[in-house]
């Protein structure tokens, strides 16, 4: 059974209640008890349209859904908590983004897998490495290697309630 991870972010009504939803939600899909969520961190809105900070995290799990029922079904959480057709980079109020699926690389119209722009990205990096460490992506680069001091500096952890 392919382990999936997915990128979570939120930066309107309540991010942290957002996230916490999320997750509750990422739960019903995953086998059994798999379902591991990174630390949340706060981060500036990345791109250029002004907005608050953003809330994000990484969560894993395992998977029987094939790529596009598991797409369909985040589609389905953004949707219950309140996202509606925005401004690309705009405000949200939960973003479900599928970075991997397995080893596998899916270029579909709806999909492409690992995420485009993950290997940049320190609010998914970071997290991403807390829950584990030593992961590939299918080209064989390390996300340890992607990380770099500016990017431990461009997220904060968020202490836990
Ligand atoms: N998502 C965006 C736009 N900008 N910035 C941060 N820090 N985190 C995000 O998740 C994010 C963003 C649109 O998906
Ligand atoms: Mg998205
Ligand atoms: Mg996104």
């Amino acid at each position: 059974m392919p382990r999936v991870y997915v990128a979570l972010g939120a930066n309107l009504a309540e991010p942290k209640q957002q996230l916490d939803q999320a997750t509750a939600a990422l739960a019903e899909l995953a086998s059994g008890h798999s379902l591991r969520v990174s630390t949340y961190y706060r981060s500036a809105p990345m791109g250029d349209v002004p907005q608050p900070e953003y809330l994000n995290a990484v969560a894993s799990f395992d998977t029987d859904l094939a790529p596009i029922a598991l797409l369909d079904a985040l589609q389905a959480i953004e949707v219950a908590q309140g996202r509606t057709r925005e401004v690309r980079w705009g405000p949200r109020t939960l973003d479900l983004d599928l970075l991997l699926y397995g080893t596998q690389i899916i270029d579909l119209p709806r999909l492409q897998v690992p995420h485009y722009g993950m290997q940049q990205r320190a609010f998914v990096l970071i997290p991403l490495a807390e829950l584990s460490p030593r992961l590939q992506l299918p080209c064989g680069t390390l996300i340890s290697d992607l990380i770099d001091a500016d990017m431990q500096r461009a997220v904060q952890p968020l202490p836990p309630t």
